[in-house]
């Protein structure tokens, strides 16, 4: 078997032929479904009249092909394992086609599947080829009409998108309905459910009065913890509509959970189907966090109704056309729902430790890929999340107005089309006059920019010079990289005043707050009329996707975090502050001389949690010390160990010297309050229990009390769980097993909960995790099969970073022995599974060759194309 190839963007082609109409027509059966299609079929003007029909098809038995109602003969037509070839076909026809497969066994969940007895249906990207004989591209659009027969008892909900028209009852128990949708739209929005499912229903007035029925279908017992993604469903679209003079436009609109998903969510035509641990919350089950990532997924999927699905992709190369917009969509509502600042700061946090790590690594891509083996493997933090900071970066050059105007000409002009990146950016520079072609690059160039800064500030002449230098580190396949537009908002914070200063450049003034627009390699700026020293924040509000080295002091930082007129810059110079004190135990480690902690960071501490800041989500997010993972980032080698002694560290030292002071803002944020997911009480919670964090980092006799109590009391999932997390990851076994049990037999019946119950033992620091992650992968409650599991149990070990990487390589050849497994059964989270091994680079020479090691075995199997394309990057 030759290695799989690459397909590139330079070879993109038109499709020959273009689907107008598709009609299809499921016989359910777990283990033989029929689907017949029918398709109206015309050759696009500028294809040849000789050209061949190619549809895509995997998976699938061919029982009958006819063309305009004649049977197409066998020797008219080639079949292999990926295509259907016809030769000659007419201008204009209709296919029809029948074939069979079988959901039940579909482990890859692309496609047709089947979710704890539930039909339902994964086809972006390119599942709906495992559906039928179809050109299985995103810029074919057709408009559809479907019919689902099942079974009238196992199968009383069929589903399908659009707009029911019919329904009955057919012979031997079988029943039917037909579902139509309007709106042409390519084949990876088609979506089909059926099951015993049972409907929660509300509706929704849009801005011009039409009426929109909203239903959430889930299993019976999950019709408690729907009321949060109603209700975020409902803000979303009055946010859309107010945001983005986006409206909704079908009359009815459907969410679909079930239990056995790849990803988050799927945005299908008028028929949303979600992992069930994306939709489902309840206070006693769902923590704040989930409750959080609940609302922007709802509102996610919702905005691409727009931002997908009336304009869609032209090809995957453009796959972040529609997620970095969307994304940064999901964000701008979060952030206008919850807390800006603490979205922001958790935003940027996780994005600077993961998508920053992928940007440095083997699979590093640029935002849109010019080739890909398995385009599922692209998916990725840097088409997401630095898409959509590219995005935030377009609005911010043009302003809101203007960039509103641009997204109001995109949709309008491109309404119903599949089309490109440059489409999106061309209406952006229309509206604003603004020149994007240097901008441009940010599309094409893979790696995260690296700025060096330098000021000066020259007493004689009252200015501040600033220097900046920009480059991008080489990443595969791109060794030179030209000087990106890269936005700084900035200001110069006086030490005298504690104020932001006027900006005066050239003559012109800015103001107190402005951006400066680095286009060189390196460029000077002289602030004029700088009437004191001061110390410059530079890229507020994370105003670009790059790492700034500015060699702050730690005075500086102390002055900033304090008195930064930015939120986000004082969350991060305290963050600043924290890794230098962390990197001098990172080396004291290493050296094996006595640690000592920076007075400075104590104070620091001692200031917030005395002071009088009144923004308690924003408190909770300063007092938080950077990950591990983060940390990882910032080392030429990462020295797990040294890490995770250094960090444990600086926290037991804060909580010994400020133990009163944590005492005291966990008992001031107590509340009897009946749970609710505001933003206010979120607040409190996440102030409390860092508190508790605290206090648990030295094992405070009072601190294991509070511990018992809040896990005792059961108020809500929030504050159990993370009391239940610190309790497992003391050394207070005695108190933790009991309670680990109960939690497990409590909640045995509810997969969601039982996620957490994997995670919170398997990421404990303690050296039996190994063992007891074996153990638990024959826990009734886990199965191989259920992405969710793998994720709570595989995943979550392989982020316990001092277990995962022990230097014995169990903990690698666990994850190797689980992604061989996988890579037979779900090559889409087989190949995500093996991400940690693929960094190897960034360990020691011990630890790189055992992650080798396991990568070479991994090679050696029969391999998908998924774990093909990520191993082969990998080892290059
Ligand atoms: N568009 C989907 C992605 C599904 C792809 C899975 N292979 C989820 C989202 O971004 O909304
Ligand atoms: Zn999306």
């Amino acid at each position: 078997m030759s290695d799989p190839q690459p397909v590139y963007l330079s070879d993109y082609q038109p499709p020959a032929y273009q689907v107008t109409h598709t009609e299809l027509t499921f016989d359910l059966d777990p283990a033989a479904t029929r689907v017949k299609a029918r398709l109206q079929i015309e050759r696009h003007p500028s294809t040849d009249s000789q050209a061949p029909l190619v549809l895509n098809g995997e998976h699938l038995t061919l029982i009958s092909l006819a063309i305009d109602g004649s049977p197409v003969s066998d020797t008219a037509y080639q079949l292999t394992d990926e295509v259907l070839h016809i030769a000659d076909v007419p201008e204009t026809f209709i296919l029809e086609s029948e074939v069979e497969i079988s959901p039940s066994s579909n482990t890859a969940l692309e496609g047709l599947y089947q979710s704890n007895g539930i039909y339902c249906t994964q086809c972006e990207a390119e599942g709906f080829r495992r559906i039928t004989y179809y050109p299985d591209r995103p810029d074919v659009m057709a408009t559809f009409k479907v019919t689902v027969i099942g079974n009238a008892t196992s199968e009383p909900v069929l589903l399908a998108n659009g707009n029911p028209i019919d329904q009955g009852v057919l012979e031997n128990g079988r029943h039917f309905a037909t579902w139509e949708d309007p709106h042409p739209k390519p084949c990876y929005l088609f979506a089909l459910v059926a099951g015993n499912l049972h409907k929660v229903e509300d509706s929704f007035e849009t801005v011009s009065g039409r009426n929109v029925a909203l239903q959430l279908w889930v299993e019976q017992e999950n019709l408690d913890k729907t009321e949060h993604a109603m209700a975020s469903l409902k803000r979303a679209m009055a946010w859309d509509e107010q945001t983005y003079g986006r409206e909704y436009d079908l009359d009815l609109f459907m969410i679909v959970a079930v239990n056995d998903f790849n990803m988050g969510a799927m945005e299908n035509k008028g028929l949303n189907i979600f992992n069930s641990a994306a939709v489902l919350t309840h206070p006693s089950t769902a923590t704040d966090a989930a409750f959080q990532n609940v609302e922007g997924i709802v509102a996610h999927e919702y905005f691409h109704n727009w931002s997908g699905n009336r304009v869609t992709c032209r090809d995957w190369f453009q796959l972040s056309l529609k997620e970095g917009f969307t994304v940064f969509r999901d964000q701008c509502f979060s952030a206008d729902t919850n807390s800006a600042p603490v979205k922001r700061i958790q935003d940027v946090s996780f994005f600077r430790t993961a998508q920053f790590a992928e940007d440095a690594g083997p699979t590093a891509h640029p935002i849109r890929p010019d080739h890909f083996i398995e385009i599922t493997n692209f998916y990725t933090l840097t088409i997401y999340e630095k898409g959509a900071e590219v995005v935030r970066m377009l609005r911010n050059l043009l302003g809101w107005e203007d960039f509103r105007r641009g997204s109001d000409l995109y949709f309008e002009r491109f309404d119903g089309q599949a089309v490109t990146i440059e489409d999106f950016v061309g209406c952006m520079a229309e509206v604003s006059d603004v020149d994007l072609g240097q901008f441009m690059r940010w599309y094409s160039q893979a790696g995260t920019p690296e700025i060096d800064a330098h000021g000066e500030y020259d007493y004689a002449h009252g200015e501040y010079h600033l220097t900046l230098r920009q480059r991008t580190p080489a990443t595969p396949g791109q060794a030179d990289k030209l000087p990106l537009h890269i936005p700084i908002r900035m200001g110069l914070v006086g030490t005298k005043s504690g104020q932001d200063l006027t900006l005066t450049l050239s003559g012109e003034k800015l103001g107190s707050d402005a951006v400066i627009h680095l286009t060189e390699d390196e460029q000077r700026f002289v602030f004029s009329d700088v009437a004191e020293a001061p110390v410059p924040s530079l890229l507020r509000d994370f105003s670009a996707p790059v790492k700034l080295h500015f060699p702050y002091s730690r005075e500086d930082l102390a002055f900033l975090l304090t008195h930064d007129s930015d939120g986000f810059n004082r969350w991060d110079a305290g963050q600043r502050l924290a890794m230098l004190a962390l990197d001098d135990l990172i080396a004291a480690h290493r050296n094996g001389v006595e640690k000592v902690m920076d007075s400075r960071v104590v104070e620091a501490f001692r200031v917030l949690l005395t002071g009088s800041m009144s923004d308690k989500a924003v408190l909770a997010e300063m007092l938080t010390l950077p990950s591990e993972a983060y940390i990882a980032e910032q080392q030429p080698i990462v020295d797990v160990d040294a890490i995770h002694a250094a960090r444990e560290f600086v926290r037991q030292s804060l909580a010994v010297a400020l133990r009163d002071e944590f005492v005291a803002v966990y008992k001031a944020n107590q509340s009897d309050d009946p749970y609710a997911p505001t933003p206010e009480q979120i607040a409190q919670r996440s102030l409390k229990n860092v508190a508790l964090t605290y206090l648990m980092a030295i094992e405070d006799e009072e601190g294991v009390a509070f511990c018992e109590t809040q896990f005792a009391a059961e108020h809500n999932m929030t504050d159990v769980r993370h009391a239940l997390t610190l309790l497992v990851h003391s050394n207070r076994d005695d108190i933790a097993s009991p309670a680990l049990k109960a939690f497990g037999e409590k909640w045995a019946h509810d997969p969601l909960v039982m996620d957490q119950w994997f995670t919170i033992q398997v990421s404990r620091p303690q050296s039996d995790v190994l063992e007891r992650v074996q153990y638990l992968m024959q826990h009734p409650a886990f199965s191989i099969k259920n992405p969710n599991k793998v994720r709570a149990l595989i995943g979550a070990f392989a982020q316990n970073r001092i277990n995962f990487h022990r230097l014995d390589g169990k903990g690698y050849t666990l994850l190797a022995d689980v992604v061989i497994e996988l890579n037979r059964l779900n090559p889409e989270i087989a190949a995500r599974l093996v991400t940690p091994l693929t960094r190897w680079q960034r360990f020691d020479e011990e630890r790189q060759q055992l992650m080798r090691d396991e990568l070479v075995r991994i090679k050696q199997e029969p391999l998908s194309s998924n774990v093909f394309e990520v191993v082969e990057k990998a080892l290059a």
